[in-house]
């Protein structure tokens, strides 16, 4: 287990490191040689630890010489070499096989590349080196490789030389300028096509931008090359941050654990994240690209220029570019249902996460792998923490702080202490009480009441916080929240009020700190017909209100905050689907529900993207959330039973609301369009589900007619839980077209697995079994065992179990492959707590049978903590 309190600062510094890679997928050599020298303070003696991992060691000489054998030792962690004198040259050459690394991490193939990852141990896989994020040093590269077989050779920074070599080989010299630590380091092999264009940032530096890919996807790149350059545009503009580099490159690779990796200079991704052209990407594909893009560049600053002091202040570099990137979508793409997206996101994911098993803090303090920390928690969590922040502080302040934050520790690796601290600097705020939310895990709950004095024109909000305990931490301290609040009159508009000695608003943000306390809202003249509370969900936390239907349906007509309107639908809808799970339908609940959804189909000020997430009932991840255990399967047909109840008499208007089909069936990425496709698809789905007349055939018409694959798509989606033969049809023929392009095949994996219908466990196999299928490939695998967990209820969770076991013996298989990609499968086996008790005592067994089987250590840890 490693702890946060045991760490120390490097005792070495590294000054200078050259690495020349003599690259073969079957024996590549690294030769690397490092100048270090002994830091300023450090403790007289110490050795220098040198990580590796499956290294085969062919040399290794310290100034010249061979070490004696006490000098240089070699353990489970690496090397440590001992008695160097204050200053030493390392040289050591190590021999590794790409060809045989399925982990996917360190140097391996995808496709006919050669490529690497390196966060956060990777770099340790590929030579010996001191493998911590706090140990910054200037890296020169060279490559050298076949020139057939590899004509593009990558690395980071900027290409300083190439020529020839003998015997049909090449080299390239790549140079980075600016320090970085060794998760950073990238290279790249292949035969690769190159999509190129320029950026000029705003101090006039002309930078390359330059995107890889396989020969035949050359023409998916526009969406990813514009989405770079609005996102560099942006990042000047919004945050002040210009890129450092003459060229800034992306490669996209098959075989990849996640999304992408913000290399400095040379970001690689997974090819989902980068390839789009309207008929094969929809438009939350687009979306998702995007921001992906986004994400990777804004880490040059928040991550590459100031990085983190160790794995434990992950959330610093993760939450902060999270929060980045979102504002980067909020403003140039989504608009307000951005935040609707995100909130939904959050509470689907991360919630169930701080509230199971393998919950954590913000800032963990201790681990024993820490692949298995790149979490809900310390990515979405960590953004809202930055969001709170500027909440708290306001928006000049927030922009200040960060202008500090970037100069003061440009260079340096930091804590998330030094974030917050620059933070309160600069605002004169004392957050000492707001930094328990990176060390406190557990989501917390927060219950308000209301009375209005009519006489005294008082309205008093009394509010207290609670936070349940989380594995190791069974006492929790109040948190520092802010709840932004607004009240509307009988009419829907805001009513103003002071409060406190402030003047007069129709908006305010109470900052709740204790377990319990009251603030007034003073100056009303009229009762309040609804509070709108957590407006644009200014904190991560479960607020209970005690609204009754009236005041909700009245939030729901009429809040000029989209979070706060949705969330209010959300809260009705939820009721419904607990009622009817308990057996107790609530018919006056559901017929105010339907009333209020026909007033919005009928409210043509309703924007379609906001109305689409309107009439979206609470995700079953979500719902399964509101019991302490629950029968997944009943909870499903629950929430389906709503649905049709509710939409069913609104079959008319359903189809009266939806916009004409073809003239936004042309993938344009505009908010609008999006916006118009949404709706279109959610309106086909909602009349499936509610059994509408005709809908069948309307959806197999989209399907047909599609030009865009968010219309085929939605179609599909919409008849997926369909016993027609409509369903087998539309998919056979989406299995026929697209059977040899990966990306599209995924989604007719993942349609497949969700499926409910017919025999879900043959289908399965079948897929597995597919020439399209591959276990080494996790995009693949995710796509086929992810939806069946997450949608194929019936079947995964069979009340015999035999879904839990067969998914355990899937992961078994999986892990001797690639231990990163089963110890995120495995998640959905760790709820066996919330499950009734005849699921829950199959969930647990299959989970004890997979620890008992020699488990990689990725996987051995989510399935402890999971059991524990
Ligand atoms: N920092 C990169 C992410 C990354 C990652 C994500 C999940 C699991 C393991 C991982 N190793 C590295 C990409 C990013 O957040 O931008
Ligand atoms: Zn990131």
């Amino acid at each position: 287990m490693i702890l946060l309190s045991d760490y120390q600062p490097p005792d070495w510094r590294v000054e200078a490191l050259e690495l020349r890679f003599e690259l073969d997928p079957e024996d590549t050599r690294a030769h690397s040689r490092l100048r270090v020298r002994r830091r300023d303070g450090s403790a007289p003696g110490a050795p220098l630890r040198l990580h590796g991992r499956d290294l085969q060691r062919l040399s290794i000489a310290v100034n010249g010489a061979e070490p004696s054998p006490g000098g240089c030792v070699e353990d489970r962690e690496g090397l440590l070499l001992s008695g160097l004198p204050d200053v030493a040259e390392i040289a050591i050459e190590t021999r590794i096989r790409p060809d045989a690394n399925t982990a996917l991490e360190g140097l391996y193939v995808s496709g006919g590349s050669l490529c690497t990852q390196c966060e956060p141990e990777g770099f340790r896989r590929i030579t010996y080196f001191p493998d911590r994020p706090d140990v910054l040093t200037r890296y020169r590269v060279r490559l050298e490789a076949d020139a057939a077989r590899y004509p593009v050779l990558l690395a980071n920074g900027n290409r300083v030389d190439a020529g020839s070599l003998p015997e049909g080989r090449h080299y390239a010299v790549w140079e980075d300028p600016f320090p970085k630590p060794s998760y950073l380091f990238a290279l790249v092999a292949g035969d690769l096509a190159c999509v190129a264009d320029r950026f000029t940032t705003r101090s006039g530096r002309e930078v390359a931008l330059e995107i890889y890919v396989e020969h035949h996807n050359r023409e998916r790149c526009a969406h990813a090359l514009a989405s770079l350059q609005r996102a560099m545009r942006y990042d000047e503009e919004a945050f002040g941050r210009e890129y450092d580099l003459d060229v800034y490159m992306i490669v996209a690779v098959d075989d990849f654990n996640m999304g992408a990796m913000e290399n400095k200079g040379l970001n690689l991704f997974n090819a989902k994240y980068v390839l789009a052209s309207p008929d094969t990407a929809t438009d939350d594909d687009y979306v998702h690209i995007e921001s992906v893009i986004a994400h990777e560049y804004f880490h040059n600053w928040s991550g590459n220029r100031v990085t983190c002091r160790d794995w434990f202040q992950l959330s610093l570099k993760e939450g902060l570019t999270v929060f980045r990137d979102q504002e980067f979508t909020t403003d140039c793409t989504l608009f307000g249902v951005k935040r609707v997206d995100d909130v939904q996101r959050l509470r689907a994911f991360q919630f169930p996460e701080d509230a199971g098993p393998l919950a954590h803090p913000v800032r963990p303090d201790r681990y024993a792998e820490i692949n298995n920390f790149y979490t809900m928690t310390v990515y979405e969590k960590g953004a809202e923490l930055i969001r709170m922040l500027r909440t708290l502080i306001g928006r000049d302040a927030f922009r200040r702080g960060l202008d500090r934050y970037f100069q003061r520790f440009d260079g340096q690796a930091v804590t998330t202490d030094d974030f917050v601290t620059v933070m309160a600097e600069v605002s004169g705020r004392d957050l000492a009480q707001f930094q328990r939310w990176y060390t406190q895990a557990g989501t917390p709950q927060v219950t308000a009441r209301t009375r209005f004095d009519a006489q005294a024109g008082v309205l008093q909000l009394d509010l207290a916080q609670r936070t349940p305990p989380t594995p190791g931490q069974h006492e929790k301290d109040p948190l520092q929240v802010p709840v932004r609040v607004a009240l509307l009159g009988r009419d829907g508009r805001r009513l103003s009020a002071r409060l406190g000695g402030a003047p007069e608003a129709a908006e305010w943000v109470l900052e709740l700190t204790a377990g319990e306390q009251s603030f007034q809202l003073r100056g009303l003249r009229e009762p309040p017909a609804a509070v709108s509370w957590l407006r644009g969900f200014s904190a991560p936390v479960l607020l209970e209100a005690g609204q009754g239907t009236d005041e909700l349906a009245h939030l729901v007509a009429n809040d000029d905050d989209a979070f706060a309107r949705w969330d209010a639908a959300q809260t009705l809808l939820r009721r419904a689907v607990i009622a009817r799970v308990e057996d107790a339908v609530d018919p006056t609940l559901e017929a105010a529900l339907t009333t209020a959804m026909a007033a919005l189909l009928e409210d043509s000020a309703v924007e379609p993207v906001l109305l689409a997430a309107l009439l979206e009932l609470p995700a079953h991840r979500e719902l399964m959330e509101s019991f302490e255990r629950a029968d997944p399967v009943a909870v499903d047909q629950a929430r389906r039973a709503v649905e049709q109840s509710l939409f069913a008499p609104l079959a008319e208007r359903l189809s009266a609301r939806a916009p004409e089909r073809a003239r936004w069936d042309d993938g344009a990425f505009t908010a609008e369009a999006m916006g118009e496709r949404r709706l279109l698809n959610r309106l086909l789905a909602v009349r499936v589900a509610a059994g509408a007349e005709g809908a069948l055939q309307e959806a197999a018409r989209q399907y047909h007619e599609a030009r865009s694959q968010t219309l085929a798509m939605g179609a599909l989606a919409a008849v997926n839980e369909s016993a027609e033969c409509v369903r087998g049809e539309l998919l056979a023929d989406l299995e026929h077209r697209y059977r040899h392009d990966p990306l599209v095949l995924d989604k007719w994996f993942a349609l497949e697995s969700a499926s409910q219908v017919g025999d879900g466990f043959a289908r399965l196999e079948r897929l597995l079994e597919h020439p399209g299928f591959r276990w080494s490939n996790p995009n693949r695998v995710r796509a086929v065992l992810g939806p069946f967990m997450a949608q194929n209820h019936r079947h995964f969770h069979r009340v015999d179990g035999a879904g839990y076991q067969r998914i355990a013996g899937y992961l078994e298989r999986l892990d001797a492959l690639n231990p990163q990609t089963a110890a995120r499968l495995v998640i959905p086996l760790t709820r066996w707590r919330r499950l009734d008790e005849a699921r829950s005592a199959r969930m647990r067994a299959s989970l004890e049978e997979l620890a008992g089987k020699g488990l990689s250590k990725d996987l051995a840890d989510v399935v402890e903590r999971g059991l524990a």
